[in-house]
């Protein structure tokens, strides 16, 4: 049952809705075998200078770790860092990952991609996840995935190990040690679009602060990103739409700094070009993008304010059916799903309890 849609913004509207500086809650990381810790031990610092040109990005493939994608974490990690903070803000709006918000954010200006997501209300907030089955189809994030070891996805783990301060120098200059999906390092941060509060969680790549220095905080930490050298009109075209995802990843969580490696086709570091989040945007209308952000954030706020209008009103807490249970048993929540089509616009669906 379709409960609501949205088409997409016309793209001339009136200035969007403000975006509140994003607040740091907590912070926790993966370890190498996955386990969860409260806390920065897989915080990594952005190496003075950064990646060395030169280094080569293919180095380390065999050799690589990664992440058990079988396992379904759903928001597991973030709900866990966030078991101790029961913030007032908390309720009355949305938690999820920072992906999934740049997935609402970009989707009026993505023609290729659909996606689906699934909410539910408990407690006072939407959640917000993944759906990656869709219309029983095959699972597509899996299949991205396996198509992502390829080399080139390699590449920007890669770079990752190069850009930031090694634990012990071995393999080529500036490399950091075998490269290991199972860490990572997240921070959640809350925020607000409009009146709507929202709880982001997000890996954070590395910060800039001396070597073993505590966290510095939002304002030190750096995304990095690996781009093929933009040496035509065409990949010229897709580094602009390509800039667009990295400015809004890094916009909703308050990242200041992306980092870009630009390689070649055989994976040797060129050059690297550090760009200031908040300008992104002009950068990208000088150089001829099609994107603007007003229309992201008018869409955030439009689908987030849908989700909060109708999907809370179905929290178990709210209606009563939580009432009576015992501890740790949990209520029958009320499912939705949040399906996008590019060029159209995005539906809410009911799938009931
Ligand atoms: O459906 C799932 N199982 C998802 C899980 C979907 C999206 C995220 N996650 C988990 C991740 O495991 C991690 O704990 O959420 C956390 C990070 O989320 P995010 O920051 O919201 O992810 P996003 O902004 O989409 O991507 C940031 C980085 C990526 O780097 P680049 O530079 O390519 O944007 O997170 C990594 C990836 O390195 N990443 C993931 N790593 C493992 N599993 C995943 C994933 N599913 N998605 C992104
Ligand atoms: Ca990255």
């Amino acid at each position: 049952m379709q409960v609501a849609s949205l088409p997409l913004p016309p793209t001339q509207l009136p200035p969007p809705p403000a975006y509140r500086q994003p607040v740091l809650v907590t912070t926790y990381s993966h370890l190498p075998d996955r386990r969860l810790e409260a806390g920065d031990a897989s915080m990594a610092y952005l190496r003075p200078g950064g990646a060395l040109p030169g280094s080569d990005l293919e180095y380390g493939f065999e050799d690589r770790i990664e992440r058990d994608e079988a396992l379904e974490e759903h928001l597991d990690g973030m709900c866990w860092a966030l078991r101790s903070h029961d913030h007032p803000e908390r309720k009355g709006g949305v938690v999820s990952w920072r992906g999934m918000m740049t997935r609402i954010m970009t989707a009026p200006f993505e023609d290729r991609e659909g996606w689906e997501m699934r909410a539910l209300a408990l407690g006072g907030s939407v959640y917000l996840e993944q759906w990656e089955e869709r219309e029983g189809g095959q699972s597509s994030y899996k299949a991205k995935n396996e198509a992502q070891w390829a080399l080139q996805g390699y590449m920007g783990y890669a770079y990752e190990a190069y850009a930031t301060v090694p634990e012990a120098e071995d393999g080529p200059e500036g490399w950091s040690g075998t490269v290991n999906t199972n860490v990572q390092w997240c921070n959640v941060v809350r925020s607000a679009i409009g009146d709507v509060p929202i709880l982001i969680g997000g890996e954070v790549d590395c910060v800039r602060a001396p070597v073993g220095a505590p966290n510095p905080g939002l304002d030190a930490t750096v995304e990095l990103k690996t781009n093929k050298v933009v040496d035509s009109e065409r990949a010229d075209r897709i580094f602009l739409k390509k800039l667009l995802k990295h400015w809004a990843q890094s916009f909703l969580l308050g990242v200041p700094t992306v980092d870009v490696g630009f390689r070649t086709d055989a994976g040797i570091l060129e050059s690297r070009h550090e760009f200031d989040t908040a300008t992104i945007p002009d950068l990208a209308a000088r150089g001829g993008a099609y994107w603007k952000p007003a229309p992201c954030l008018h869409f955030l706020y439009a689908v987030l304010s849908m989700l909060v209008r109708q999907v809370l009103p179905t929290d178990p807490v709210v209606t009563g059916a939580a009432d009576g249970l015992e501890g740790g048993e949990l209520p029958p929540a009320h499912l939705f799903s949040l399906r996008f089509t590019p060029r159209h616009g995005v539906e809410l669906v009911s799938l009931g309890e």
